[in-house]
């Protein structure tokens, strides 16, 4: 058995962050399927009870530790590995500052604006596709504009901070309808910089389940 398991599945850019972060730290994992879409395990009971009770992925098991939230998960691989870690406490409190805005408002919206479009059945409501894509557009904005003249989030070195905000990033523009790296120069500049970074792969690669059973 690897020393960590990763409760995860390829559509699920909220666990992609765990997922990439074990890859890039070089770390011996091993990915635990949810069936999220077929079964819809994590509404289980036993899910909740037994792996965990927000009913979410990523969940990280390691020794006999459980973590949930992708933003504790890439904070502890950082503090164990010493990699991706922001080092003064400056840096540490800009770390949490991006990755709460990431999970609340840029893959946080971006995330279900997917889900909604190309994987719900039925999909989403187009008044509610219209509201979240008009959120999207300003927050990923302001990702943008925080990009210019930076290699990354923090600075010149990568954190978890991008690891968190990449998170849906890397999926194909066809399942979102319009082309981010296209649309932000800032932000493609840096995505290939992440990249770029020895051990990166794609959540398609990374995570299974993809593709989706017809
Ligand atoms: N803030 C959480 C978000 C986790 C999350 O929403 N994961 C989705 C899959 S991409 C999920 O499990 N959703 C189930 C639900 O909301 O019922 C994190 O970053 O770990």
């Amino acid at each position: 058995m690897a020393e960590y398991q990763l409760y995860c599945f390829a559509q699920s850019g909220n666990a992609y962050r765990a997922a990439l972060m074990l890859n890039l730290i070089g770390a011996d994992w091993e990915p635990v399927f949810v069936d999220y879409f077929g079964k819809g395990v994590q509404r289980s009971a036993e899910y909740r009870t037994d792996i965990n009770e927000m009913g979410e992925v990523p969940v990280l098991l390691h020794g006999g530790k459980k973590l949930t939230q992708s933003g504790v998960i890439l904070t502890y691989l950082a503090e164990r590995s010493k990699k991706f870690l922001p080092r003064t406490d400056e840096e540490r409190l800009e770390a949490l500052r991006w990755i709460i805005f990431d999970n609340q408002k840029v893959n946080g919206f971006l995330g279900p604006y997917r889900f909604l479009r190309v994987l719900a059945k039925p999909p989403g409501h187009p008044a509610v596709l219209e509201f979240l894509k008009g959120r999207i557009d300003n927050t990923l904005g302001i990702l943008n504009k925080r990009l210019a003249g930076r290699s990354f989030v923090l600075g010149s070195e990568p954190t978890i901070a991008d690891l968190s905000l990449c998170a849906y990033l890397y999926y194909p523009a066809e399942e979102f309808g319009f082309d981010i790296a296209a649309e932000h120069k800032n932000i493609a500049a840096w995505l290939d910089r992440i990249k770029a970074l020895p051990g990166w792969a794609h959540p398609y690669k990374l995570m299974p389940g993809y593709p989706l059973p017809q």
